[in-house]
C-alpha cells in the first residue's frame, strides 16, 4: 500500500484504492457495481493509479477454496476484467494490486493487459530495516544512544508494519514511564513485544512451574551454545509473554535466505532440548513442550518432503497446489504419493527427531551441573542476556568439565 502511494506521490496523480477483503461478505452484485463506480470516477480524473490491496480475496483461481465457488467474488473478479479489458491506448490510469499469495491467483488476471507484471516485494534485508526504521523515528523523541542499526540486526524478518510497530510500542513505552524522550531499552522491550507478545506481568507462577521453565528454556540455549554455526543465543527469559510461559532467543548474525541440511538438525536439536531438559532433572516432562515439537516436526517433515535432504531422495513428496487452496491443515499440500511411500516418510521423519533428540541429551547430559549452577541465577534474575549467558556458561563448564587436551597441530 505505501509503495503504490508512494508512486502517485512521485507521479503527483490521483491515487484511488480499494481493498478486495471490502467485497467478501457484500450482498451479490454490490462489489461489481463498486467496481464499476471505481473505474468510472478515475476515467474523470486521468492521469492517475488504481490501487486493489489484497486482491486475492476477490482474484482467487475460479472454482478454487474447498467449498465452491462464490457468486459475489466472481462477479467481482468478472467486473475487474472486463473494466481492465475496457481501457483503450488513450487513457492513462494504471492499475496495482498487492497479494501475498500470488500462486492462488486467477491466471486469468495475470494475462497481458491485465495484471501482466509482478514485483516481488520481499521482506526487508538489514539496510532496508535500517533504512525503514529511520523513517518512522523521524519527528519521534529518541535519545542519541539509540542505535538503529542494532535494532535492525535484531530483527531479522521483520515487516515494514513490525518495523513501524516496534517504534511505536517504543515511544508508547517511554510515555507510559513518563519519559521526555524514548531509550534504548523501551526498544529492547519493543523488540520483544511484537516477537513474543507482552509481558504478562500479572500471570502468578508456582516455584515449582518456574523451575520447569528455567530448566527447559537452559536445555534450548545449552543445546544451541554447544552446537557449531548455530545462531548465538541473544536472551534467555522466564518472565511469562505472550503465548509462552519462557523463551529463548536466538538471532542470527547476518540475514540468512538459504538453510543448510545440518543446520535444519540443529535448529530440532536446539527444540529439543527444552522437553530433555525437563525429563532429565525432574524425571517428568510436562504439556509445555507442545510448541517446540510442532515445530521440529514440522522442520523434519520440510527436511524429507520439501528439501528432499533424506535418503528418499531428491523428490518432493506433496504437491504443493497452486490450484486449489487447501488451507493450512495440510500445510498447502496434498499427498501424490503411495500408501508405502507415505510410511517410508513417517519413518524418516521419526529417525531425524529421534536422532536429534539423541544428540541434544548427549549435550545436555555432559551439562548437568553448569545447567544446575544456571537454573539459579536464572530463577533468581529471569532474564538473562546472550553476552552474560555465555560468560557464565563458560565459567560453569570450566568449573565442572575437564577440557579436553587440545591437540597444538
Ligand atoms: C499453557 N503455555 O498453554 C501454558 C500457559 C515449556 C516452560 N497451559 O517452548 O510456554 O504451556 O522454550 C507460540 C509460542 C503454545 C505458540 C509459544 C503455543 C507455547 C514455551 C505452550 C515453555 N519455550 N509453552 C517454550 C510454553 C504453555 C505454547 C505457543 C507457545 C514451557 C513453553 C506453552
Ligand atoms: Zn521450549
Amino acid at each position: 500500500t505505501l509503495l503504490a502511494k508512494a508512486i502517485a506521490g512521485e507521479a503527483n496523480v490521483p491515487f484511488f484504492s480499494l481493498s478486495g477483503s471490502d467485497f467478501v461478505e457484500m450482498f451479490v452484485g454490490v462489489g461489481a457495481s463498486r467496481v464499476r463506480d471505481l473505474f468510472g470516477q478515475a476515467k474523470k480524473k486521468q492521469p492517475c493509479l488504481i490501487f486493489v490491496d489484497e486482491i486475492d480475496a476477490v482474484g482467487r483461481h475460479r472454482g478454487a477454496g474447498l467449498g465452491g465457488g462464490h457468486d459475489e467474488r466472481e462477479q467481482t473478479l468478472n467486473q475487474l476484467l472486463v473494466e481492465m479489458d475496457g481501457f483503450d491506448p488513450k487513457q492513462t490510469i494504471i492499475v496495482i494490486a498487492a497479494t501475498n499469495r500470488p500462486d492462488i491467483l486467477d491466471p486469468a488476471l495475470l494475462r497481458p493487459g491485465r495484471f501482466d507484471r509482478q514485483i516481488v516485494v520481499d521482506k526487508p534485508d538489514l539496510k532496508g530495516r535500517h533504512e525503514i526504521l529511520k523513517i518512522h523515528a523521524k519527528g519521534k523523541k529518541i535519545s542519541k544512544s539509540v542505535d538503529l542499526e542494532t535494532i535492525a540486526k535484531r530483527t531479522p524478518g521483520f515487516t515494514g508494519a513490525d518495523l513501524a510497530n516496534l517504534i511505536n510500542e517504543g515511544a508508547l513505552l517511554a510515555a507510559r514511564k513518563k519519559k521526555k524522550i524514548v531509550e534504548m531499552v523501551e526498544f529492547e522491550e519493543a523488540t520483544d513485544r511484537v516477537m513474543a507478545g507482552p509481558e504478562r506481568k500479572t500471570r502468578l507462577i508456582s516455584k515449582k512451574e518456574k523451575e520447569i521453565v528455567a530448566y527447559h528454556e537452559l536445555g534450548h540455549a545449552i543445546v544451541a551454545a554447544e552446537l557449531p554455526n548455530t545462531d548465538p543465543v541473544h536472551k534467555i527469559s522466564i518472565l511469562p509473554r505472550g503465548m509462552a510461559l519462557g523463551y529463548t532467543l536466538q538471532v542470527p548474525l547476518e540475514d540468512k535466505y538459504l538453510i543448510s541440511t545440518e543446520e535444519i538438525k540443529n535448529q530440532i536439536r536446539i527444540l529439543m532440548g527444552g522437553r530433555i531438559a525437563e525429563d532429565l532433572i525432574f524425571n517428568e516432562i510436562t504439556s509445555g513442550a507442545s510448541n517446540d515439537i510442532e515445530r521440529a516436526t514440522a522442520l523434519a517433515k520440510q527436511f524429507v518432503c520439501t528439501y528432499g535432504m533424506s535418503k528418499l531422495g531428491t523428490i518432493q513428496f506433496g504437491k504443493t497446489d497452486k490450484q486449489v487452496f487447501l488451507g493450512k491443515e495440510m500445510g498447502g499440500q496434498s499427498a501424490d504419493y503411495s500408501d508405502s511411500t507415505a510410511k517410508q516418510i513417517d519413518d524418516e521423519i521419526q529417525l531425524i527427531i529421534t536422532n536429534c533428540f539423541d544428540d541434544a541429551k548427549k549435550i545436555l547430559k555432559k551439562n548437568l551441573q553448569p545447567m544446575k549452577d544456571l537454573a539459579k541465577i536464572l530463577i533468581e534474575k529471569e532474564v538473562i542476556e546472550g553476552k552474560d549467558f555465555v560468560d557464565l556458561f563458560a565459567k560453569t563448564q570450566k568449573k565442572y568439565i575437564k577440557p579436553k587436551v587440545k591437540k597444538t597441530i
